[in-house]
Order: C-alpha cells, then sequence, then structure tokens
C-alpha cells in the first residue's frame, strides 16, 4: 500500500501522562465505558471534504496546504485521495468515513462525465473497504459549489436546476448504498435567500420537501435501509437558511411527514451560529426522538461564521456524550469530524495532531459524562426538582384529570404556592460538575 505518511505511525493509546504528541492521552478504543467499548461508542468518521480536499483558501488567500496528493490527472488524485484517506483512517484507527460525490471526484463538464469519473474512484474506495474493513457512516451531493445552484438546488426558481439536483441526489444514493453507508445526508447550503422582495418562500419550502421525498422513495426502492438527515444550519453561506436549527427542521420534516425517514446531523458549530449550545440541539433532537448524528467540531463564538474547529473545549464534549449516552448511543449515526486544521497549521501531518486533539477532546468528554451519570448528583437534582409532577396535582394535570376549573379550585384553596419553589442552584451544580470533571 503506497504511503503518504510515512513518518507517521499507527496512533497508540499512551494514556493521560504521555508526552507524546502521536498518541492519544484518552482515547482507548478497546476501553469499556458505560457498557461498551470506546470505539463501539464513538464510532469517529473523517470527513473528506476538509480532509482530503480542504487546502485552507478562505475569502482572503488561497490554499496554504498541498492537497494534490500526489498526481498529475483528475483521476490520478481522486485515486490517491482514496489511497490517502485510507492511510490516515488506518494510522488514527478511525473506522468510518463520510463523503460529498465531488470530493471523492470532481465536476467535470456534463453530468455524465462526472458520473463516469465518479464511478471510477468509487470502485477504489470499495477495494480500499474490501481490505481493510472501513465502513460509510454517511453520503450525500454536493449541491451547493456549482455556480448553478447560486440560488438553491431543491429551492431553485429554476425547475431545470431542480432536476439537476434530484440527478446527482439519485447518483449520491447509489454510490451511499453501493459503499455501505448507514446515512444520507441533505445539508441545505444554499436552500434559503437573501431577501424576500425576489423569493417565494412557500414554494421553496414545498419543493425543497418534494425533493426529501424523492430521495427516500429512491433510497427505500434501491435497498437503503438507513436514516436520512436533516443537519440544520442557520446562515452560512446564504443569509437566511431554512434548515435554521433542531426545531425548526422537526417542524418542518413533521409538516410534510418525513420524519419517520428523517433523523437530525446535528453539528456543534451550527449550533453556535443558531445562538444556542450544542447541548440544547442535541438535547432537542433527542427529546423529539430524532437525535441521529453528529458533526464534530467547534465554532468561535467571537465570530460569527463556520470555523470548523477541531473539537478541544470539554465541557462541550462532556454535555455532547452526556445527551448521546442518554439517548442510547448512535444507531445509525457517529461522530463525524467535520472539521479542519487551522490555515496556519498547513503541514500535511497537521492532520494527525488534529484528529489526535479531537478524538481525544470527544473521549475525555465519554469519560466524564459517564461519571456524572454514575455519579448521580446532577440526574437527582433534576429529579427531584420535577418531583411535584409525580403526585397529587402534578400527576393529575399529566393524566388529564384537571380541568381549569379544578385547578382554580385548587389554587383558590391554597391561597399563595410561591412556597412550593425550591432553589434552581446553577452554582451549585456547576461546581458539582467541575468537582466531577477535575477529579477524573
Ligand atoms: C457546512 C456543512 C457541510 C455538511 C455536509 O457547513 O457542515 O459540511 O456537513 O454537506
Ligand atoms: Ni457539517
Ligand atoms: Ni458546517
Amino acid at each position: 500500500m503506497s504511503e503518504f505518511f510515512s513518518s507517521i505511525p499507527k496512533i497508540q493509546y499512551e494514556g493521560k501522562t504521555s508526552k507524546n504528541p502521536l498518541a492519544f492521552k484518552f482515547y482507548n478504543p478497546d476501553e469499556v465505558i458505560a457498557g461498551k467499548t470506546m470505539r463501539e461508542t464513538m464510532k469517529f468518521a473523517l470527513s473528506w471534504w476538509h480532509t482530503m480536499c480542504g487546502a485552507g483558501a478562505d475569502m482572503f488567500g488561497s490554499g496554504t496546504t498541498d492537497k494534490n496528493w500526489s498526481a498529475s490527472t483528475d483521476e490520478e488524485r481522486s485515486r490517491n485521495k482514496v489511497l490517502a484517506a485510507f492511510e490516515i483512517m488506518e494510522k488514527l484507527g478511525i473506522d468510518y468515513f463520510c463523503f460529498h460525490d465531488r470530493d471523492v471526484s470532481p465536476d467535470y463538464a456534463t453530468l455524465a462525465e462526472s458520473n463516469a469519473a465518479l464511478d471510477k474512484a468509487v470502485e477504489v474506495i470499495v477495494e480500499m473497504q474490501a481490505k481493510t474493513g472501513k465502513k460509510c457512516l454517511w453520503g450525500t451531493a454536493n449541491c451547493f459549489s456549482h455556480p448553478r445552484y447560486m440560488s438553491g438546488a431543491g429551492t431553485s426558481p429554476s425547475a431545470d436546476v431542480f432536476a439537476f439536483a434530484a440527478a446527482q441526489i439519485k447518483k449520491a444514493l447509489e454510490i451511499t448504498v453501493k459503499l455501505g453507508g448507514n446515512g444520507y445526508v441533505f445539508w441545505g447550503g444554499r436552500e434559503g435567500y437573501e431577501t424576500l422582495l425576489n423569493t417565494n418562500m412557500g414554494l421553496e419550502l414545498d419543493n425543497m420537501a418534494r425533493l426529501m421525498r424523492l430521495a427516500v422513495n429512491y433510497g427505500r426502492s434501491i435497498g437503503f435501509t438507513g436514516d436520512f438527515y436533516v443537519e440544520p444550519k442557520p446562515k452560512e453561506p446564504t443569509k437566511h437558511q431554512y434548515d435554521f436549527d433542531s426545531a425548526t427542521v422537526i417542524g418542518f420534516l413533521r409538516k410534510y411527514g418525513l420524519d419517520k425517514d428523517f433523523k437530525l446531523n446535528i453539528e456543534a458549530n451550527h449550533a453556535t451560529l443558531a445562538m444556542h449550545t450544542f447541548q440544547h440541539e442535541l438535547r432537542v433532537a433527542r427529546d423529539n426522538g430524532m437525535f441521529g448524528s453528529i458533526d464534530a467540531n467547534q465554532g468561535d463564538t467571537l465570530l460569527g461564521w463556520d470555523t470548523d474547529q477541531f473539537p478541544t473545549n470539554v465541557y462541550d464534549t462532556t454535555l455532547c456524550m452526556y445527551e448521546v449516552l442518554k439517548a442510547g448511543g448512535f444507531t445509525n449515526g457517529g461522530l463525524n469530524f467535520d472539521s479542519k486544521a487551522r490555515r496556519g497549521s498547513f503541514a500535511l501531518d497537521d492532520i494527525f495532531y488534529s484528529y489526535i486533539s479531537g478524538m481525544d477532546a470527544f473521549a475525555l468528554g465519554l469519560r466524564i459524562a459517564a461519571k456524572i451519570i454514575e455519579d448521580g448528583r446532577i440526574d437527582d437534582f433534576v429529579a427531584k426538582r420535577y418531583a411535584s409532577w409525580g403526585t397529587g396535582i402534578g400527576a393529575d394535570i399529566i393524566n388529564g384529570k384537571a380541568d381549569l376549573a379544578a385547578l382554580e379550585k385548587y389554587a383558590l384553596e391554597k391561597g399563595e404556592v410561591i412556597g412550593s419553589v425550591t432553589s434552581a442552584r446553577q452554582e451549585m451544580l456547576e461546581d458539582i460538575m467541575n468537582n466531577i470533571m477535575f477529579t477524573l
């Protein structure tokens, strides 16, 4: 097997006292935490776009990293990307990958040519999967980069563009099935608007749902049994994106009867952009039975865009893994690193330092989340705080036994109820969190 990273060894777990930057300090794949090995719980995935394609270009400058993978043609680059991706996954012990069609093979002059080139690259992935046992977490179609999608894909004012996006999605679904993928993502990168002065929002939303329905029908007809996901994001690249946040997407999916086939793919940085915490977005999904998968990264609260940094904030990874454990873990989903090294971290081996930092941050998060649950102080506090709903008038309300007249009678008899409200004790709970986190 060709080596693109000959100086990088297989990354091993060396424990929290290790000073080796090319070792895991917290991610020990075979260690059992909360009843499962860390490897089974985390289901880490490599993102083809950031890791194999993204060279660090931004609005003010070109790429800083060489992601040509020693190729002299597009076809050779697609092939070498596969070989390099599998080397990275092998060396990091990552079992899954996620891709857009155009990450695997670029756009050619016609759809037929693009499809043919894509098929060739997919053959190489299939070969490498057979050799290594690596799996596809989810696939998707890039219906946002090409200029034809400037005004949307499923929500384009042009029916021709809708048809083109549908054709691209059909192919992406076929590939996802071929690679054994358990998920298919819709991220609406251009599905939104800049101004309502030129926008028929009602029609655009109906059409977006139509495209999803077509994808479900086709996917199920070719044997796709996994989950479809919508990935919420409130803005960027459009000023307003229809898939704003978890709550908005759940409302949309229910309105159009898509909620049985779709779940949510929650991205940390998108939560920040929607002015929510990562935990909030996960909790909304979990409470509605719509928790699916995670795009693991972090944003910067001082910036208003998607920085897609590798996650290192352990408070956030802890509260994320708390939600994952409470949801009973992943079924078809996993933790996809939709993350990229900073533009200044341009060396190719920064890929390894970056993934190690993200995997360790989530591993630490899992360890602490399991402790929080085992410790029980926080969960017990919440249970006691809501104890009044288990008996008496609370139980009557829940069971539908109390109407407004009965509640009025109850309140009149009580006279005043302020004495039933207990302290919220936020500071005490935050101290408990720190106590659990830092006595690991
Ligand atoms: C962009 C999104 C994108 C999706 C997949 O902000 O995060 O990368 O995850 O299309
Ligand atoms: Ni994402
Ligand atoms: Ni994103």
